[in-house]
């Protein structure tokens, strides 16, 4: 039975600690700002107004708020002891490295927070989330579990949905979250295709993997997914990305394809065996046809690809039925891209329109639109039934632009991690947001 569902996009509310420290090896943008000076305040306020204006348009927009960080409590389960300040000027002398993975405001991707999977696909017709445990990095190892409490507590009531724990946290079950699944459906509230991307098969050695470069996502992650969120074999398909991609730079499927609806919209690179994986998607689609939209090297090579991440754009269905594409800035300032975005709307094509936003502070550690948003498809006794507090109104949008001003710094260094000022700040601030956005007590230091 299909109901009417659309798809709300919860954006990751950039953190006080918003910085720069390479921490990402894979991940091109990261590596080349380490140590730049970021602006935390404009981080947040553009992420802010990409979310205003996508709810202006009409789109049901959610946030997810930030984590605590610095992360005390994983610097004393690394055996440092005294005051947080005691600990801070430790963890500063004898590892900065450990000190920036534990103040990353990385939880701001929220592409990677966790897999959804609507009712319309489940077996027990609940919408399933499963945190992602993010294992191949440190810094980010760190995040499912309070996202798990965030999405607990925004999506409570367990006749609509179910949460699952993050799979353990071992390189073979890698997990990266919605950054490595596409839905393809005829409409949100349709049964539709998900599409699962993988980096690598832990245990089959028999498949290709990158060399340069990790895999951060495995098949039998994946598969574990697919099993726990109660998706039967009409409703998941396995997809291997191309490991030569991974070894250019593109360490989520998400920096080189983005789906929606019956679109696929993919640089020719994207995945191992692009024939197998649309044949299994054309099998499996019902109610309508795969349109594949795929981008030919020779018109945008990868580089260019990855360096304007045209495919980390949102793919949005318009109120027309049309879409629109959400690029980030970068697209218009690389010609390969900004010529065939004019060809795309031109060419009469499903992508009608495209809008260009500026998440540059977000960009420079490599995440563009689509990774600072986690797409969740709801029927409308769903959306009726999670905690509306998080869904960005005018009253909300103005609220927040008045806490991060009276919050956050204009500038972080790598020096400024080890100030206890800055922990003091950043939890001031996230106590108040618990409160703005009537999520009660997530984070360690309320507990
Ligand atoms: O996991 N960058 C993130 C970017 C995540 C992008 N998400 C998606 N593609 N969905 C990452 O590599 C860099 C942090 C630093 O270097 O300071 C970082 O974590």
């Amino acid at each position: 039975m299909s109901r009417h569902a659309i798809e709300a996009n919860f954006d990751g509310l950039v953190g006080p600690t918003h910085n720069y420290a390479g921490l990402s090896w894979g991940n091109v943008a990261s590596k080349s700002n380490v140590n730049a000076v970021s602006n935390p305040k404009e981080a947040a306020l553009q992420g802010l107004q990409k979310m205003k204006r996508l709810a202006d348009r009409g789109y049901v927009q959610g946030i997810l708020p930030p984590h605590e960080r610095p992360h005390i409590p994983t610097l004393k389960a690394l055996g440092f002891s005294g005051s947080d300040a005691d600990i801070l000027k430790a963890v500063a002398a004898e590892n900065p490295v450990v000190l920036a993975a534990i103040a990353s405001a990385s939880c701001m991707w929220t592409a990677n927070a966790a897999t959804v999977s609507p009712s319309a696909d489940t077996a027990d017709r609940r919408v399933h989330f499963t945190p992602a445990n993010l294992s191949a990095k440190f810094h980010r190892s760190i995040e499912h579990e309070v996202t798990g409490r965030a999405l607990k507590s925004i999506f409570t009531d367990e006749a609509y949905f179910a949460h699952h724990h993050a799979l353990p946290s071992v390189s073979q079950f890698g997990d990266e979250g919605a950054a490595n699944h596409t839905r393809l459906c005829s409409a949100h509230g349709e049964p539709g295709v998900e599409l699962f991307v993988y980096g690598q098969a832990a245990f089959d050695e028999s498949l290709p993997a990158p060399v340069r470069f990790p895999a951060r996502q495995t098949l039998e992650a994946s598969q574990a997914i697919a099993r726990l969120h109660g998706l039967t074999d009409d409703h998941r398909v396995f997809a291997q990305q191309n490991p030569a991609a991974i070894d250019f730079g593109v360490f989520h499927n998400d920096v080189i394809a983005v789906g929606n609806g019956n679109v696929l919209f993919y640089h020719e690179q994207a995945f191992l065996d692009e024939q197998r994986l649309l044949s299994d998607v054309r099998s499996k689609l019902k109610g309508t046809q795969l349109e594949a939209i795929k981008v030919m090297e020779s018109d945008v090579p990868l580089t260019d690809a990855v360096a304007s991440y045209l495919f980390n754009s949102q793919l949005l269905t318009t109120p027309q039925g049309d879409m629109l594409l959400a690029v980030p800035g970068e697209c218009r300032e690389i010609a390969s891209v900004s010529h065939f975005l004019d060809r795309l709307v031109a060419s009469g094509g499903p992508i009608k329109a495209v809008e260009v936003f500026d998440v540059k502070q977000s960009m420079r550690n490599g995440g563009g639109p689509a990774c600072l948003r986690l797409r969740v498809a709801l029927t409308d006794e769903e959306l009726g039934a999670m905690h509306p507090g998080v869904l960005l109104s005018d009253g909300l949008f103005e609220r927040l632009n008045i806490w991060v001003e009276g919050h956050y710094r204009d500038e972080l260094s790598q020096a400024d991690l080890a100030d206890p000022m800055l922990l003091d700040e950043s939890r001031h601030a996230l106590d108040e947001l618990t409160g703005i956005l009537g999520l009660g007590s997530i984070y360690d230091f309320q507990r």
